[in-house]
Order: structure tokens, then C-alpha cells, then sequence
């Protein structure tokens, strides 16, 4: 009886976000999941991607269990930001996602970012209505974290592996992260990145910016 309960709850969940997916579609935005462990530095990532979108418009959903810390970093970087705050929930829904967005006016964007709750495991699983998903990791995580949590890694269009100047101060294996992650999802980009001194920002643009053209052309 429980599981059939849990099953109908994602499906509904699954549909909401397929008529989000949809909309955005036809608005010719761009919507990323951002999916990371707590403090990997995916807030970092969005205001970096803000100083460096030339002239892309793009807005933020923040989903914290608590505090609108997050979405105050994003406004500060002139972007619109909405938080969600799931008050114990450890990721987000489609609902929360497209209630959120009543904020926003999705008709003036190229890009919707929406930054999950930190963690590495519940929203692999739920569809928020994105065109793909984006893992953010980070060096000081450990080089395991694929092997350890495959779901995400398995799902993700892209990985940006984040604190890449903190490599000579840790034990991080970088060669072996690199093969797992690819073991695991072959099709998936790697990108390595620093947030706080900009290696591989351009890239991540670049990235981006592939993914928009591609959409729009389809
Ligand atoms: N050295 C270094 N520190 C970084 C980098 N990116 C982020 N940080 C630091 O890592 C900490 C967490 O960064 P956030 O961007 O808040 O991480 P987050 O993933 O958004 O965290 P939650 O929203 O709590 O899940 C902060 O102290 C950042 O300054 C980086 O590239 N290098
Ligand atoms: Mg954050």
C-alpha cells in the first residue's frame, strides 16, 4: 500500500513537470537542475554564471529547507530569485518549483536555474520540469562520490567539479573521479571549475549556451 502511494505521488509529480517542461518549451527557456551535497558550492556557481552571461537573461528558484540566504546572494548579482523554503523537505517537487515560478516572468528569459536543497541523493529522483540536470561537486567531497552516489551522476547531462584550487591541499584523485563518473554515464561533460578564482567559468557558459541554441532549434 505504501509504495503504491509513493509511485502515485511521483507520477503526479512527473506529469506536473512534463506541463512545466512543456511551457518553458514553447517560451524557449532553458531550465536547469542544479544537484549537489550541501556546500559544494552550487550558489557559488550561479553567481559566477551571472558576472558571466554577457547578455542572457536568467533567473534563479533557490530550494533551502530554511532561510532565504541564497536567493539574497543571486539579487545581489541583479538577477531575479525566488526561495523556496521546504521547512524539512529534502528536495524539491514539481509543485514547489511551478508555484515558485508564478514569480517570475518566464517570457523574459533565456535561462531558469532552479539550485536544489544540498544533497547528493532524494532529488535525483524527482523530475522539477528541467531540459537537464547538473551535478555539482566538489574536490573537497571526496573522489567517491560517484561510485558512492551513482543515481545523480547516472542522470546528469553535466558535472561541474567544483574548488578545483583546492586540489594540491587534498587527497583527491582526479584521474579515477574522471573514469568513474564516465563508467557510470558515458554521455555526461565534466567540467572542472573554480568558483572562486573563475578557471573554467567560459567553459561552463559555453556550455550553457550550446544547450540554449540547441534547444531553440529544435
Ligand atoms: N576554495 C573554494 N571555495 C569555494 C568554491 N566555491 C565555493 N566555495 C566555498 O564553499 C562554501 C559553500 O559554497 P556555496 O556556494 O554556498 O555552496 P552551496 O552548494 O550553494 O551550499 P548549500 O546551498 O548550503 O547546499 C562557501 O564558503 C564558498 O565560498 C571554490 O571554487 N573554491
Ligand atoms: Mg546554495
Amino acid at each position: 500500500m505504501k509504495i503504491k502511494l509513493a509511485r502515485d505521488i511521483l507520477k503526479a509529480n512527473d506529469q506536473l513537470a512534463d506541463g512545466f517542461r512543456r511551457r518553458l518549451g514553447e517560451l524557449g527557456v532553458l531550465s536547469v537542475n542544479l544537484i549537489g551535497s550541501p556546500g559544494s558550492g552550487k550558489t557559488s556557481l550561479l553567481e559566477r554564471t551571472l558576472e558571466n552571461l554577457g547578455g542572457l537573461r536568467a533567473a534563479v528558484i533557490e530550494g533551502d529547507i530554511a532561510t532565504a540566504l541564497d536567493a539574497e546572494r543571486i539579487e545581489r548579482k541583479g538577477a531575479p530569485a525566488v526561495q523556496v523554503n521546504t521547512e524539512g523537505a529534502c528536495h524539491l517537487d514539481a509543485n514547489m518549483v511551478i508555484d515558485a515560478a508564478e514569480e517570475l516572468d518566464l517570457a523574459r528569459l533565456d535561462l531558469l536555474f532552479v539550485e536544489n536543497v544540498g544533497n547528493l541523493v532524494c532529488p535525483a529522483g524527482w523530475d522539477l520540469g528541467e531540459d537537464l540536470k547538473v551535478v555539482v561537486a566538489s574536490v573537497t567531497e571526496g573522489d567517491e562520490k560517484p561510485r558512492k552516489y551513482p543515481a545523480i551522476f547516472e542522470r546528469a547531462a553535466a558535472c561541474v567539479l567544483n574548488k578545483v584550487d583546492l586540489l594540491p591541499h587534498v587527497d583527491f584523485d582526479l584521474e579515477r573521479f574522471k573514469r568513474d563518473a564516465g563508467v557510470l554515464n558515458p554521455d555526461m561533460t565534466v567540467m572542472l571549475l573554480s568558483a572562486k578564482e573563475g578557471t573554467g567559468v567560459p567553459e561552463w557558459v559555453d556550455w550553457l549556451k550550446t544547450k540554449l541554441a540547441e534547444k531553440r532549434s529544435r
